[in-house]
C-alpha cells in the first residue's frame, strides 16, 4: 500500500484509531484545514513499516463522507428527524437523566461505549461520567476477555516477545487470527522471516482464509477443537522425546499427573474431535518440536468460542513444553495489554466517591438487559436511559432480535453519539455528531506491539461535530459534576495521563509521537520465569487466581472447569435440527460495523454471503449464488450461498459484519449468535453457533 507522498502536500503524523492490534503509525496528507488526501503507513515505525490496510489508506472516503452526521437531531417517534442545537440537546439529556435518576435510581442509566475508537481519552470519558454519577457499570465481555483469561491462566501476564521478533523466527504459527484481513502488519514481519531465515508459516483456522492461502502449511480444524488438537500435540511431544523437560521442570508445574492425562490424548482421539488426520497432528508436533525458534501468534479466534479460554490455554502450553520461550524469535503472543503501566485516573475517575458502587452489566447481554431479564439486570432496576458512544450494538451485539426489541421500548430514552446514522442511531431519541480521530487529541496503546502513540488534532471537524470528551464534560457541567478530566481539554488530559504514568512531558513525546513500553526481552518472553508468584507456568490453571488478576466475575460454577489443559466440551451443541456450525469471521474491508458506509469497502464486500461446502450444498439442493436461510432458536437470516471447499463439512462461514439492512429481510448475522456468558468469566461466542441451513424458499424451522 505504500507510495511516496508527493512533495508539495504537507504530511502530518497520526495513529489509526480503529480496533486493530496493528495500531498503525500514519502519515496523512493534509490538503487544507478541513481536507485530507492519501493516508500511508509510517516508514520509520518498526512495526507499521510503511504498510497499512486498504480501508484506512482510503480514509478520505470515510472522513469526507457525504453522510457524516453534522448536527444534533431529535427524533419525533417515527423516522422524522429534527435539527436541534447542542444546548437544546444537552439540556434535554441532562433533564431526562436527572428525572430518571430521581425516579428509578442512578443504576437505571447505562452509559455504553466500545471499540469504534481505541483512544483512551475518548473511550474513557464515558466511564468518567459513569463513575462520577454512579450509573450502571459495563462489564467488558465482547472481544478479548475469553482469550485473555486463557492466556493469563498459563503465563500470569498478558505480554510476550515483541511481535517485531517474528522476523527472527524459524517458524511462525498464525493461530486463530486472519491477519491478511485483521492486522496486515503481522504478515509483513512473517514474510520477512520467510525471506531472511527460510521460516515456515503455518496457519491454523477453521476455513481456508486469505492468510492460509499465503502460508506454507494450513490446518483447518473444526470450530472449538483447538484444545483437543493441542493436547494431542503435547502427547506426541512427550511420546517422541521432543519436550524440553529441563525448561518445564524449572519453569512450570508440569508433573506426572498431567503426563498421565496426556497419555490418553492420542492423535487418533484428537482426529475424531478436530476432523484432522492423525498424520497432520503428528507432523505439526514434529515441526514445532524440532524448531526451537517457533513463534506462536494467537488471535481473537479463540475468544469467539465458548471453550475458547481453555483452548487458548491449551495452545499456549505447547511453546512451554517445547521451551520455545527461551529462543530469540520463539515464544507466544496474544496481546501486550499487561505492559502499559498507565495511570488513567484523570480520564476515568470523577466526582466524589460513592458509598455503594453501582452494579456492572454485561455488555454482551444488552439484549436481555434491555428486555428486562432479571438475571441480566442483576435483579436491579430496569435500564431507562442510555448514552451510547463508539459502538453500534444494533449490528455488532449478539442476540440481535432482543437488542432491537429493547431499543423499541417507548420507556427507554436513548442518546447516540455517532459519526454516521448507524442502525443503532436510527433507533435513538437524540443523535449527536461525533468527531473522527484527526479532529481531536487522543492517545492509543498497541495491543499487537509495544508502543503507546499520540494522535494529535490536525483539522477542524465538519459542521457541529464534537468529541466524546467535549460532550461528556458539557453534560457533566449540567449534571453538577466537576474536577479532574471534567475540567481539562482532551490534550491536557493526554498530557496529565502521560505525566501521572511517568511517561514524560507531552511536548517531548509529541516530537516523535510515541512512547516505547516494551519489556526487557527476557521478561517479555518469560524465558526466566512466568508471572505467577512461584515464577512457574501453569498446566493446571488456577482460575480463581486468573479472576483476581483480570478483575473478572465468575459466570459458571468453578467446578465445571477442567483441571488440566485440554479439550473442554462446552460449545453450543449441534442436534438433528441444528446440524451446522456457524462462524462469523471478519471481512477484509469492513472493521466490525465501521467502513460499511464507504464505497471502496462496499465494492469489495458486496452482499452478505455464506461459505458452504459443495457436498453440504448438494445435499441441501443449494447451488452457488442461491439465496439461503440460516437459522436457529434465536431467529433466521437470509443471504447468498457461496460454494467453497476450504472448510470442513458441517461448517458455515459468514464473513462479517454487513449492515443488517444488507440482508433482504433486515436481520443481521448477530440475530443467530447467543449472548449467554462463556465459561469461566463471560464473553460472547461469536464464532460458536449451531444452526440449520436451507434454500431461501423452503419453510424455515426453529
Ligand atoms: N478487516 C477487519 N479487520 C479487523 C476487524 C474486522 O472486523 N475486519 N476486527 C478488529 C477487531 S475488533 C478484532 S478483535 C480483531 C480480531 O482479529 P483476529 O485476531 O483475526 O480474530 P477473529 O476476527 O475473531 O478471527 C480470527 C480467525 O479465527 C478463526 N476461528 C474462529 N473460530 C476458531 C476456532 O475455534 N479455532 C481456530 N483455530 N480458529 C477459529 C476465524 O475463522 C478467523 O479467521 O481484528 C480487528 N481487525
Ligand atoms: N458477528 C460478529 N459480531 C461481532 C464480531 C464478530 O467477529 N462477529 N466482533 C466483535 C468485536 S471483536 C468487537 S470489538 C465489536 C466491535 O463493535 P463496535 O464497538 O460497534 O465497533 P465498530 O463497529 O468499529 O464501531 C462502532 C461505531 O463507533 C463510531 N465511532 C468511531 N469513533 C468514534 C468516536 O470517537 N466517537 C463516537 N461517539 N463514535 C465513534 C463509528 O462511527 C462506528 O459506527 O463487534 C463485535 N461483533
Ligand atoms: S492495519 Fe489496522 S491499525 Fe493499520 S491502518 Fe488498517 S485498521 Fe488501522
Ligand atoms: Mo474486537
Amino acid at each position: 500500500m505504500s507510495q511516496k507522498p508527493s512533495r508539495s502536500v504537507p504530511v502530518v503524523r497520526s495513529v489509526c484509531p480503529h480496533d486493530c492490534p496493528s495500531t498503525c503509525a500514519l502519515e496523512v496528507e493534509l490538503l487544507s484545514d478541513t481536507t485530507i488526501g492519501r493516508v500511508r503507513g509510517a516508514k520509520d515505525d518498526p512495526y507499521t513499516d510503511g504498510v497499512i490496510c486498504e480501508k484506512v489508506a482510503r480514509y478520505a472516503e470515510r472522513i469526507h463522507h457525504p453522510n457524516r452526521l453534522l448536527f444534533p437531531q431529535r427524533r419525533d417517534g417515527k423516522q422524522n428527524w429534527q435539527r436541534i442545537s447542542w444546548d437544546e440537546a444537552l439540556d434535554e439529556i441532562a433533564e431526562r437523566f436527572m428525572a430518571i435518576e430521581t425516579e428509578f435510581g442512578s443504576e437505571s442509566i447505562w452509559p455504553y461505549q466500545y471499540a469504534g475508537t481505541m483512544g483512551h481519552v475518548m473511550r474513557g470519558s464515558t466511564d468518567r461520567l459513569r463513575d462520577a454519577k454512579n450509573y450502571s457499570g459495563q462489564y467488558h465481555t465482547i472481544c478479548s476477555l475469553i482469550a485473555s483469561v486463557g492466556f493469563l491462566a498459563g503465563t500470569g501476564k498478558l505480554a510476550g516477545p515483541n511481535p517485531e521478533l517474528v522476523a527472527h523466527s524459524d517458524c511462525i504459527i498464525i493461530w486463530g487470527t486472519n491477519p491478511v484481513h485483521t492486522q496486515v502488519n503481522l504478515m509483513t514481519h512473517a514474510i520477512k522471516a520467510r525471506k531472511n531465515n527460510g521460516a515456515k508459516i503455518v496457519c491454523i483456522d477453521i476455513y481456508e482464509t486469505a492468510t492460509m492461502a499465503q502460508a506454507d502449511v494450513g490446518i483447518i480444524l473444526r470450530p472449538g477443537s483447538d484444545g483437543a488438537f493441542a493436547a494431542a500435540v503435547m502427547h506426541v511431544l512427550l511420546r517422541d522425546n521432543l519436550a524440553d523437560m529441563d525448561f518445564m521442570a524449572k519453569y512450570s508445574d508440569f508433573g506426572p499427573e498431567f503426563s498421565e492425562v496426556l497419555q490418553k490424548c492420542t492423535p487418533e482421539w484428537a482426529a475424531e474431535i478436530t476432523g484432522l488426520s492423525d498424520k497432520e497432528i503428528v507432523e505439526f508436533a514434529t515441526l514445532v518440536g524440532t524448531t526451537p525458534a517457533t513463534y506462536f501468534r494467537f488471535g481473537y479466534g479463540f475468544t469467539r468460542q465458548r471453550n475458547g479460554a481453555t483452548n487458548m490455554h491449551a495452545a499456549l502450553c505447547i511453546p512451554t513444553m517445547t521451551g520455545a520461550w527461551q529462543h530469540k524469535g520463539g515464544g507466544a503472543f496474544f496481546s501486550n495489554s499487561g505492559v502499559w503501566g498507565l495511570d488513567k485516573s484523570v480520564i476515568l475517575e470523577g466526582g466524589v466517591p460513592h458509598g455503594k458502587k453501582a452494579r456492572s452489566l454485561d455488555m454482551s447481554a444488552i439484549g436481555p438487559v434491555l428486555t428486562g431479564d432479571p438475571k441480566a439486570l442483576k435483579n436491579g432496576p430496569p435500564v431507562k436511559a442510555m448514552l451510547i458512544q463508539n459502538t453500534n450494538p444494533a449490528v455488532v451485539a449478539p442476540e440481535q432480535a432482543l437488542v432491537r426489541q429493547g431499543f423499541e421500548r417507548k420507556d427507554l430514552f436513548v442518546v447516540v453519539h455517532e459519526q454516521f446514522m448507524t442502525e443503532t442511531a436510527e433507533m435513538a431519541d437524540i443523535v449527536l455528531p461525533a468527531t473522527m480521530f484527526l479532529e481531536h487529541n487522543d492517545y492509543y496503546t498497541r495491543g499487537g506491539h509495544s508502543r503507546v502513540l499520540f494522535g494529535p488534532k490536525h483539522m477542524d471537524p465538519p459542521g457541529e461535530a464534537r468529541s466524546n470528551h467535549w460532550l461528556i464534560n458539557q453534560l457533566a457541567k449540567r449534571l453538577g459534576v466537576t474536577g479532574g478530566g471534567f475540567d481539562l481539554s482532551d490534550r491536557e488530559t493526554v498530557a496529565e495521563t502521560f505525566a501521572r504514568s511517568g511517561y514524560g512531558k507531552l511536548e517531548e513525546i509529541a516530537k516523535t509521537g510515541f512512547v516505547e513500553r516494551g519489556l526487557a526481552p527476557e521478561e517479555a518472553s518469560f524465558s526466566t520465569g512466568f508471572a505467577w508468584p512461584d515464577g512457574k507456568f501453569r498446566f493446571a490453571p488456577d482460575w480463581e487466581g486468573v479472576r483476581k488478576k483480570q478483575g473478572a466475575e465468575w459466570t459458571c460454577d468453578p467446578k465445571i472447569m477442567p483441571e488440566f489443559a485440554g479439550h473442554f466440551d462446552a460449545n453450543e451443541p449441534n442436534d438433528a435440527t441444528h446440524p451446522f456450525r456457524l462462524a462469523t469471521s471478519p471481512a477484509r474491508a469492513f472493521l466490525n460495523s465501521s467502513f460499511t458506509e464507504t464505497p471502496g469497502s462496499q465494492k469489495r464486500e458486496k452482499t452478505p454471503r455464506a461459505f458452504i461446502h459443495p457436498e453440504d450444498a448438494e445435499e441441501l439442493d443449494i447451488a452457488d449464488a442461491d439465496m439461503i436461510q440460516i437459522g436457529n432458536r434465536r431467529g433466521q437470516v437470509t443471504l447468498k450461498a457461496q460454494l467453497f471447499d476450504g472448510l470442513q463439512r458441517g461448517v458455515v462461514i459468514v464473513e462479517s459484519l454487513h449492515k443488517n439492512a444488507a440482508h433482504p429481510d433486515g436481520q443481521g448475522i448477530n440475530t443467530l449468535i447467543g449472548s449467554d456468558p462463556a465459561p469461566p468469566f463471560g464473553g460472547a461466542a461469536f464464532h460458536d453457533c449451531a444452526v440449520w441451513v436451507k434454500p431461501a424458499q423452503a419453510t424455515a424451522q426453529t
